[in-house]
């Protein structure tokens, strides 16, 4: 066996099923060993921000880590923006990236790069791989370190010899890292706290905010009352009728303060106190009130599920909540087609558990406020502000869970920066229904340039904001790429589109004219 042989095995020994790939020439063994090895699903990206994005998508769901296979410091460097919304989401994620052989990176050849300085930032964990002999090793400890809690980056790059000289054998998975389990005396801490009386929210991120967790939270509300919510962009949420209901806190950072207003103690599970996303003049950027207490019942690198279930039993909690959402499902709306009768088609017409991997961006309102009384359903957003995620997301949850529906809402402008995502849906015959809200423009940033106090916005400003000219033709696109697609203009032709979509299995695409 040969290196790339080794670390292929080690992974698949270690769980990892699945790779999202771009490779070159001095990934060439690795790509070879993906048939002399088996248990590695290879999965081709035809840009590093699809495979980067959809290892993401693929590990929220999942709960464990997939492999993106990068091609030296640039394809590295093409990953990073959608490492950097996994590294936000705290995704488990393993890099491999490829590097020139030991001995010729004296000579300095042009694909010669600081790989170690692409990855720094996005990356909790970076290894180089010295040896053939090593790279079993070096692969166990990646996947233990992108599995340690609460979830990371790791990247192991393998230079080309480590690759293709001989290897001794594969390695066996190492034993995770956390979660840490929160002590007694915090449990009884908090359990005081919530019983003084004080107007009291919760702030869940991670594993608080489905199955268990969530289950654990509502049996805490339920004996206290306590508000139970998350924040804007919390990367993992079950939503939707049967679940318990959780408030998300809004996205400006005045709504953020008039929404805590009042609260007096803030306990977080496995979150930061919010602020708001970005800072304007005049405004400020910490959202919480000046006299509420914080208060960590779990920090994100800590056991969320069993602190929950253990202040629900130290508070005496019932054995099960029975404050449920309720299915509440729209009316098919009629008439014209805007970001309110889309949510509301799209709520009434998507089957029970789907997984929406969403970057609707502006349209965003009225879909989060439809789907909270929807068919129950997990909620993917944008988990770190860089745009150009939600279409990879998608490939990487579609694979996670193939009997699953997943939506993927996204704002015209963002699904521009990764549409090769379609290519991979086509390849795959990945069940994702994509919805392209059509409005030619970068509609939030209108709102951001009003925000931040520009008074008069030219011509030159208007074009920086503007996709008219040309218009994207997102049926021509999608069909370029093998995604079968169509266009809607009424609430009659989307909600017919849709429903025929939801009906079939396999990538479809419809550009809604909003
Ligand atoms: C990587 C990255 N580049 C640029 C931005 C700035 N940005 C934020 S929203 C946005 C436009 C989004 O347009 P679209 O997806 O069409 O949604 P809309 O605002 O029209 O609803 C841009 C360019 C960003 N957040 N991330």
């Amino acid at each position: 066996m040969n290196g790339a042989q080794s670390l292929i095995q080690t992974l698949v020994n270690c769980g990892v099923d699945t790779c999202f790939a771009n490779p070159g020439t001095s990934e060439m063994h690795l790509v070879a060993a993906l048939d002399t090895v088996k248990g590695l699903r290879p999965v081709l990206c035809l840009f590093e921000g699809v495979a980067t994005g959809a290892a993401d998508g693929y590990g929220r769901v999942a709960g464990k880590p997939a492999v993106t296979l990068l091609h030296l410091g640039p394809g590295l460097a093409n990953g990073l923006a959608n490492l950097h919304n996994a590294r936000r989401a705290a995704t488990p994620v393993v890099n491999i990236v490829g590097d020139h052989a030991t001995n010729h990176l004296q000579y300095d050849a042009l694909l010669t790069s600081d790989i170690v300085g692409f990855a720094r930032p996005v990356s909790s964990w970076i290894h180089e791989t010295r040896s053939a002999g090593l790279a079993a090793s070096d692969a166990a400890r990646a996947v233990q370190a992108a599995r340690a809690a609460p979830g990371g980056i790791a990247t192991l790059i393998l230079p080309a010899d480590a690759a293709w000289n001989a290897a001794e054998r594969a390695a066996e998975r190492l034993p995770d890292i956390g979660p840490e389990i929160v002590g007694a005396d915090t449990i009884e801490d908090v359990a005081k706290l919530m019983s003084n009386g004080k107007k009291t929210a919760m702030l869940l991120r991670g594993s608080g905010l489905f199955g268990k967790g969530l289950e654990a939270a509502g049996r805490i509300h339920a004996k206290t009352g306590v508000r139970l919510t998350c924040d804007t962009f919390a990367p993992h949420a079950e939503v939707g009728a049967g679940y318990v209901p959780v408030e998300r806190i809004p996205y400006f950072g005045e709504q953020v303060t008039a929404f805590l207003a009042g609260t007096e103690q803030l306990i977080m599970v496995g979150s930061k106190p919010p602020v708001s996303f970005f800072a304007y003049p005049d405004k400020p950027s910490w959202c919480v009130p000046a006299t509420c207490e914080l208060v960590y019942l779990a920090h994100p690198h800590e056991d969320s599920v069993t602190a929950l279930q253990n202040l629900a039993d130290a508070l005496g909690a019932p054995r099960e909540t029975s404050a449920r959402v309720a299915l509440q499902l729209p009316d098919l709306p009629a008439g014209s087609l805007n970001s309110l009768s889309v949510a509301q088609i799209i709520a009434r017409l998507t089957p029970d558990h789907a997984i929406y991997a969403d970057e609707s961006n502006t349209a965003s309102l009225p879909l989060l406020m439809t789907l909270a009384r929807a068919r129950p359903h997990t909620h993917l957003p944008l988990a770190g502000g860089s745009i150009g995620q939600g279409l990879p997301l998608a490939v990487g949850a579609a694979l996670a869970a193939p009997d699953r529906k997943v939506i993927c809402p996204h704002g015209d402008g963002g699904a521009a920066y990764t549409m090769q995502a379609l290519w991979t849906m086509a390849r795959e015959k990945l069940d994702v229904t994509t919805v392209i809200y059509a409005n030619r423009s970068y509609a939030i940033l209108n709102y951001e340039m009003f925000r931040v106090g520009v008074a008069a916005v030219g011509e030159n400003a208007r074009a920086m904001l503007d996709l008219h000219n040309p218009e994207m033709n997102w049926v021509q696109i999608a069909g370029g790429l093998g995604v079968e697609a169509s266009r809607a203009t009424t609430a009659e032709e989307f909600a017919a589109q849709y429903e025929s979509a939801m009906k079939h299995r396999g990538p479809r695409l419809i550009e809604a004219m909003i």
